[in-house]
């Protein structure tokens, strides 16, 4: 079982990636099942095969400890890491190809609290991928998506598994703006380039700086612009994860005649 975990900052738009990548996926005919990580979760845009508000609910935890919801998401995620053996083993009675995981709005408690590597390693760390979200109203500045790239790079130190970024909700950009974007992902120096125009001193020496490191780092990597709204992107997404653990190999070929 392949497992794909959806990161990003709050109202990325994992939880609606999670849910059309997997309506994608069944119309197809491939095999996933999807696993909410959020106890916080709030009507959820599509039907989970494993909801861990079966076990852990945000709501309850605050009112039992008397916490804000920040705080008693730390205390869920610790719940959350003891629950995971339990929730792989319900994993594992599914058979699936693929685990698609919506993790929490707090992506800093995704990212560096030790119990979502707990929950990393529970589940298989040798099979798992991160697509990490980039917002498309917070990348369409320069630094804006320099802080996002940071963040992703921060996560991806901190997580220490492979990383697919993907710019979400395509949709509400104008085809100029999304090319603009990936070409930044695509050719860091068009990035530099519009670094250097803005407008503040401060933020360009800085935006400067970081971008050095990421150059150094070696983390370019191309953005994936998807859209959950009409469908962009979701081969994409499939393509890579096949390259990434098949070498290319397609499950589509596995598939039966009748589906
Ligand atoms: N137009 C458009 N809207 C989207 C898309 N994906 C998500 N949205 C909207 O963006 C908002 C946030 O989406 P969610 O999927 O809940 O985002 P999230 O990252 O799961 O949010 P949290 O779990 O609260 O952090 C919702 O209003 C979605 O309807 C998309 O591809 N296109
Ligand atoms: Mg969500």
């Amino acid at each position: 079982m392949i497992n794909l975990y959806f990161v990003g900052t709050a109202g990325s738009g994992k939880s609606t990636l999670t849910g059309a990548f997997k309506a994608w996926m069944v119309n197809q005919g491939l095999d996933a099942i999807t696993i909410n990580l959020d106890p916080g979760a709030e009507g959820l845009p599509y039907t989970s095969e494993i909801d861990v508000r079966e076990w852990i609910s945000l709501p309850e935890v605050m009112d039992r400890y008397g916490l804000g919801p920040n705080g008693a998401q730390i205390v869920c995620a610790d719940m959350l890491a003891m629950k995971a053996p339990e929730i792989k083993g319900i994993m594992e009675e599914f058979d699936s190809d693929y685990a698609l995981i919506d993790t929490p709005g707090q992506v800093e408690l995704f990212a560096y609290r030790d119990s979502s590597k707990a929950i990393i390693d529970t589940f298989g760390r040798k099979n798992s991928l991160l697509a990490y979200l980039f917002d498309p109203f917070l990348s369409r500045e320069p630094s804006g998506f320099v802080s996002l790239f940071m963040l992703c790079t921060s996560i991806q130190f901190r997580i220490e598994l492979p990383f697919m970024p993907i710019l979400s909700k395509s949709d509400m950009l104008d085809e100029e703006k999304c090319e603009k974007i990936v070409n930044w992902s695509r050719d860091f120096s068009t990035l530099y380039d519009d670094l250097i125009s803005s407008p503040s001193s401060m933020q360009l020496q800085n935006s400067i700086e970081i971008f050095k490191a990421m150059e150094v780092l070696d983390i370019q990597r191309e953005l994936i612009p998807t859209s959950s709204e009409n469908g962009t992107g979701m081969e994409d997404i499939y393509n890579i994860v096949q390259q990434m653990f098949f070498g290319g190999e397609d499950l589509l070929d596995d598939r039966q005649p009748d589906e």
